[in-house]
């Protein structure tokens, strides 16, 4: 057990300004305690945002980085962030997180920001396990009391929706390597499937270019086809007994009021329930086992039927819908929507509410699925999170661009190193 009382007092914390996947400006922060532990964390950024999620602050000066730039988050935390964790008695992720929400005193972290209050919360959380001299992964198990797990990876392999520039609607199309007895055996998988999409791309004359999440990007006529190559390439790398697929619909980015969807890019126009005909007949084609955000945040009543017609065969993953957020899941669970949660750490805005999210979910026997963003930045903060808890999945892109690579490859190190008994 871990023992709080015994870490030393904050000593400094800084923030600068650095790029993330997509060349946009986040927030980097540093942790440093007076023993000298020091720890630092990246704020992510995503595209198909929740409107329900914790704010990112935007410094909005059109003639820098296109209103994008991210100062005024980071003067935040060099002035007043700095200055009261520097002065306080307080210990302990749970302590440290509360002083930063009492600081920014919004439902919505919308004074200070959640790009200013979450990487300080998660350079906090490296300096404790430094201070303690064992890996990130171990300390975040030890302030979650859970077992320690290897998460089997979705790779979204080819992107569409907000993440590309291509005709696709669906925001990502994901293999899942269910059958892989290790992360790095997942990983290969994953890898060798990606290569076979490629070829099966290039040699149809379609783009190879990738989107955000680092999966394909090309124009085709139909999700099917879409599904169809995905298909073709798992056959053709000799995997089709160890691989599963995912979606992540992104629905609320489809809609048209409540109930009501019509595709961004395609045209068309579709009621809930002819989308849940919709997915129910894709399932029955391919071996999908999960649908993350099949609707939109705002329609409840959907999401129960949504649960209803297919959350005995399948994952019905919350994204947009539950944000990370404690009392959404919670009302989510009371209400029958969905089967899974989607954990993304700066939805929340910080270490402790992004574990309290996870344990709620839990409690209820939902599956958690630990997610990045699609603007990433190189931290891998989310592979020793999903280890920590036991998170049965991660979701972190295609086994391609280095923002998505290193969470796989940090995985792979961290299976190692538990395999080798060093920790
Ligand atoms: C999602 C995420 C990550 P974004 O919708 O699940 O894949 O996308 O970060 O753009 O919200
Ligand atoms: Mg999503």
């Amino acid at each position: 057990m871990i023992e709080m009382r015994t870490l030393p007092k904050i000593a400094s914390v800084t923030a600068t300004e650095i790029l993330d996947s997509r060349g946009t400006p986040t927030v980097r922060a540093y942790v440093t305690l007076a023993d000298g532990s020091q720890g630092r964390g990246d704020a992510p950024s995503g595209a198909s945002t929740g409107k329900y999620e914790a704010h990112e602050r935007r410094d909005g000066e059109a003639e820098r980085y296109h209103g994008r730039g991210v100062r005024e988050a980071v003067n935040a935390v060099n002035t007043i962030i700095a200055d009261t964790m520097t002065g306080t008695e307080r210990r302990g992720q749970r302590a440290i997180d509360s002083l930063l929400c009492d600081l920014d005193g919004t439902e919505s972290k919308g004074r200070l920001g959640a790009n200013a209050i979450l990487p300080v919360s998660i350079a906090y959380t490296r300096a404790c396990a430094a201070h303690y001299k064992i890996p990130l992964y171990t300390y975040i198990g030890g302030i979650f009391a859970s077992g320690e797990r290897m998460p089997c990876p979705m790779m979204n392999i080819l992107n569409g929706g907000a993440h590309s520039r291509n005709n696709i609607d669906i925001q990502e199309f994901m293999l899942v390597p269910t059958g892989a007895s290790s992360v790095a055996e997942a990983v290969r998988i994953g890898s060798e499937v990606y290569g076979e999409l490629g070829r099966a791309l290039t040699e149809r004359g379609h783009s190879t270019g990738v989107g955000d999440e680092g999966g394909f990007a090309p124009s085709l006529d139909t999700d099917e086809e879409a599904l169809d190559l995905i298909l073709e390439a798992v056959v053709a790398a000799g995997h089709m007994d160890r691989a599963s697929l995912a979606l992540d619909v992104a629905a609320s980015e489809w809609a048209e009021g409540v109930g009501l969807y019509k595709l961004p890019k395609r045209g068309g126009v579709y009621t809930t329930e002819e989308l849940i005909l919709y997915y129910n007949g894709l399932c029955r084609k391919y071996p999908i086992i999960s649908i993350e955000d099949g609707l939109g945040e705002d329609d409840g009543d959907g999401w129960v039927s949504l649960t209803g017609t297919l959350g005995e065969q399948m994952m019905l993953v919350g994204d947009d819908l539950f944000v990370t957020n404690r009392e959404r899941i919670e009302d989510g669970i009371e209400h029958g929507r969905a089967n899974a949660v989607l954990i993304k750490p700066n939805q929340a805005g910080s270490v402790t509410e992004t574990l309290e999210a996870i344990s709620t979910a839990r409690g209820a026997g939902y599956r958690v699925i630990v997610s990045h963003r699609s603007g990433e930045t190189e931290d891998t903060f989310i592979a020793d999170l999903a280890v920590g808890v036991g998170a049965e999945f991660i979701k972190t892109g295609a086994p391609c661009r280095a923002e998505r690579t290193a969470k796989y490859n940090r995985l792979i190190e961290i299976e190692s190193e538990m395999r080798r008994g060093m920790y």
